[in-house]
This record gives structure tokens, C-alpha cells and sequence, in this order.
């Protein structure tokens, strides 16, 4: 079964990063609806909003993930027939995952002319759209290392080294906790996010916002490399960002060595508040965290009445 394996594979992280599980999600519903048998554009429908659910409940930071399944599922609730609803599932599919690709490359472009000559650069977790500014900077001859940190707990900054490696930039591998130390050293910091809200606030991988902190003290640019897909639309309505929380063994190890009454906490996100970032790069463009509710309106087109029949941010994990 293509749904159920792409929603375990997300929500156990073998699938992961905000843009991969958009796209991932996107490409299951195509091929759900493909595998269908059913004999009207009700039957269908209610088969392809049960999967949609589905595919929403894997993970509930990244909002990518939402917004690719309601850019997908708007093909089938507005059809008129049941081919209707079958072609405009597979061609927003389709579209969806090209346009994502685009996005990255133009946010890379982008980004690229923000990026000084002989660079230091400083990323945190492994963020396609983060390192795809990277390496175009390092393509134009622009970039002389990158600080990659490890990213406790899920070590994610392996991903990141590699990738940089692979395109022949130089890597100092740091511990999240050296970031600080590391800080003047460096030129900008760059990172991708998960979501960002209607207050231009940046949800991404837990430890973003010290590193913000820290770039912000050593008066550093903080760049956020962000398709519009990560701009959360019912953070307008004043709903919050559900941040979620992982089991304890992430963080210990399944041979737990602390005491029996130790709680663990794993967030595996923060947030980091829009005084801290200097730009969001995304693919119609660079602009402060305060144009973030015009991307909303007027890029993904949120109509309030919609607000009322799309799924909300309903998980809540953690405290
Ligand atoms: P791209 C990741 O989440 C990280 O928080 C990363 O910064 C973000 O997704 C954006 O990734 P996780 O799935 O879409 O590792 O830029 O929890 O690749």
C-alpha cells in the first residue's frame, strides 16, 4: 500500500526534510488516486480526503506538508466529473513537485547574490534549499568554508556534511554547542525552515534560534532559505505552529543510562523570532519577515472561508 508505507516512512523520518516530505506526499496521492477503482467523483473523493488525513497526520511541524496536500486535493474538490478529479489529481501532483524543484533552484539564484566574495558560512541541520544557496555561491567561485553543525539528535549535519563535501566545499564539522565559539568567524548563517508564520517568525530544526541569537550578538546575517510552501496560512487565524516532540530514545540512546525518574525533552523544532532574521529567500524573491502574511495571501492565495474546511494544525505533542 503506497499510502500507508509513505506515511510511515515520513513519520518514522526515513522520508525527511520539509521540502522531500511535500514532495513524497504529493507523489503518493498521485498514486493512490491511480490505484483507485472507484465508479464516482463522491466515492472518489472520499477515499482521496481519508488519504490526504492521512498523509497530514505524519508530522506536524512542517507545513510544506499541509500545503502540498491541500495544492493537490484542490484539483479533486473542485471537479465537476470523476475524470475531471482524476486528471487534476495527477497533473497538480506532477505540478506541485515540479514547481518545488524550480523553487529551490531560483531561491539558490537568488540567495547566491547575498553571499560575499570568500565566504564563511555558517548552516544548522541539512536544508536542501539551505545548501542549494551554498553551493551555487560555490559554483561563482564565492565561498571559502561552511561551519556544519552535528544537529543532536537526529545527527542530520552527517547529511549536510556529505552533501557539501560532495560538492567540493570545505567543512568544519562543529557540535551544536560550538556554534557560539565558531560565530565571528563567520560571515552569514544560513538555514532552511519548516514553517513561518504569519508574524514572520521561523519554525526549523531545534537549536536554530541560538544560532539566530548568536549571529544577531555578533551582528551576522541570518538568511532563511524558505519556498512559499513553508509559509503556514492558518498561522493568520492565530492558530500556532504545533512543534513536534520525539521519543526519549533519540536523545538517550535505547540503552538508557539515567536515572529512573529523568524525563527527557525532545523538541525537534524551535522558533525563532522575526527580530532575529534578516532575510527570507524564496522563489518570487527576498524580502523581510514582515512581508510574510502578503506571501500568504496574495502568492498561496488563502481565501479566509477556505480556513474553515482545511485540515487545522491539529497535533499536539509535548508540552
Ligand atoms: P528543506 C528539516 O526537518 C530541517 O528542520 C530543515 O531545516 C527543514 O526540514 C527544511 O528542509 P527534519 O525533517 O525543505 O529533518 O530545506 O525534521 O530540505
Amino acid at each position: 500500500m503506497v499510502l500507508t508505507k509513505t506515511a510511515d516512512d515520513i513519520s518514522s523520518m526515513r522520508v525527511r526534510g520539509a521540502g522531500r516530505i511535500a514532495r513524497t506526499a504529493a507523489a503518493a496521492l498521485q498514486e493512490y488516486g491511480a490505484s483507485l477503482d472507484c465508479k464516482t467523483l463522491a466515492a472518489f473523493t472520499g477515499e482521496m480526503e481519508k488519504a490526504a488525513e492521512i498523509l497530514c497526520g505524519t508530522r506536524p511541524t512542517a507545513v510544506s506538508l499541509p500545503n502540498a496536500v491541500r495544492y493537490v486535493m484542490q484539483g479533486v474538490r473542485r471537479a465537476a466529473t470523476l475524470e475531471d478529479a482524476q486528471r487534476a489529481l495527477n497533473d497538480r501532483a506532477a505540478e506541485f513537485i515540479r514547481e518545488s524543484y524550480a523553487a529551490v533552484e531560483k531561491i539558490a539564484e537568488i540567495a547566491a547574490r547575498q553571499i560575499p566574495d570568500d565566504a564563511v558560512i555558517m548552516t544548522h541541520c541539512n536544508s536542501e534549499a539551505a545548501i542549494a544557496c551554498i553551493v551555487r555561491a560555490h559554483q561563482q567561485g564565492k565561498v571559502r568554508e561552511v561551519y556544519a553543525t552535528e544537529v543532536r539528535p537526529r545527527n542530520q549535519g552527517y547529511i549536510t556534511i556529505q552533501m557539501l563535501s560532495d560538492a567540493g566545499i570545505p567543512v568544519n564539522f562543529i557540535v551544536d554547542s560550538a556554534a557560539r565559539m565558531f560565530m565571528p568567524k563567520v560571515d552569514l548563517v544560513i538555514t532552511g525552515t519548516d514553517a513561518v508564520t504569519a508574524n514572520g517568525a521561523v519554525v526549523n530544526k531545534i537549536g536554530t534560534s541560538q544560532i539566530a541569537l548568536c549571529a544577531h550578538e555578533a551582528r551576522k546575517s541570518f538568511i532563511v532559505a524558505a519556498e512559499t510552501y513553508k509559509f503556514a496560512p492558518r498561522t493568520i487565524l492565530g492558530e500556532r505552529i504545533p512543534i513536534e516532540w520525539r521519543p526519549a530514545e533519540e536523545v538517550t540512546g535505547s540503552e538508557r543510562k539515567l536515572p529512573a525518574h529523568v524525563t527527557v525533552k525532545n523538541p525537534a523544532f524551535d522558533v525563532t523570532p522575526p527580530a532575529y532574521v534578516d532575510l527570507i529567500v524564496t522563489e518570487i524573491g527576498a524580502f523581510a519577515p514582515s512581508y510574510a502574511p502578503v506571501v500568504i495571501r496574495d502568492h498561496l492565495g488563502w481565501d479566509i472561508s477556505e480556513f474553515q474546511k482545511d485540515y487545522a494544525y491539529s497535533h499536539h505533542y509535548g508540552e
